[in-house]
């Protein structure tokens, strides 16, 4: 049974053998934390993505790290919050299980996330941190380690929360 852990930091530190990027559909770079992987991977990860061409909402595919020190980068691009009637938790839950069924097919044993969805896109953090959470709790008996890493104090906070109620609840 592998461990689930909340950290605050930058994910393109991350040594977890596969990190997510919370991409867009067009896999063409961005700001947020887009523009953060790739500004520290480097060129040859952009040229994968162009060659790949695209992906859907809530699907997932896989590149090379370039010069970070995780060995693969999993792209997803995730909703964008419309008011969350428009099947917004659908498809960031879809997000999550591709990840995580990407990378258990390539038999990594620990994936490092960002708050998929929460930034230009949106989404809020508490509505996503528990999908996040529920979704990795499915998996850590396929990984040593789900790690989900918080660029800002407040998003900290809150995973924690949601991860406390959580355990009470199981
Ligand atoms: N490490 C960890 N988290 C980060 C980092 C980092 N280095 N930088 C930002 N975040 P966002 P989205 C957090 O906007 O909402 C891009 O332009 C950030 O604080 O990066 O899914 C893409 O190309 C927030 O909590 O992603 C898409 O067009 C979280 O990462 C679009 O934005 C997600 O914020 C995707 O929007």
């Amino acid at each position: 049974m592998g461990r689930i852990i909340i950290k605050k930091g930058d994910i393109t530190r991350e040594d977890a053998e596969v990190i997510v990027n919370a991409a867009n559909t067009g896999l063409r770079g961005g700001g947020g934390v887009d523009g953060a992987i790739h500004r520290a991977a480097g060129p040859m990860v952009m040229e994968e993505c162009k060659k790949i061409g695209g992906c859907k909402t809530g699907e997932a595919v896989m590149t090379a790290a370039g010069n970070l020190k995780a060995n693969k980068i999993i792209h997803t691009p995730g909703p964008v919050w419309h008011g969350g009637e428009s099947g917004e938790a659908d498809l960031l839950r879809n997000c999550y299980k591709n990840s995580f069924e990407l990378a258990k097919k390539n038999s990594f044993k620990t994936i490092a996330f960002p708050a998929i969805s929460t930034g230009v896109y949106g989404y809020p953090v508490r509505e996503a941190a528990e999908i996040a959470v529920t979704e990795g709790v499915k998996y850590t008996r396929f990984f040593n380690e789900i790690r989900y890493v918080c660029f800002s104090d407040g998003d900290f906070e809150v995973y924690n929360s949601v991860m406390e109620k959580l355990k009470k609840k199981t």
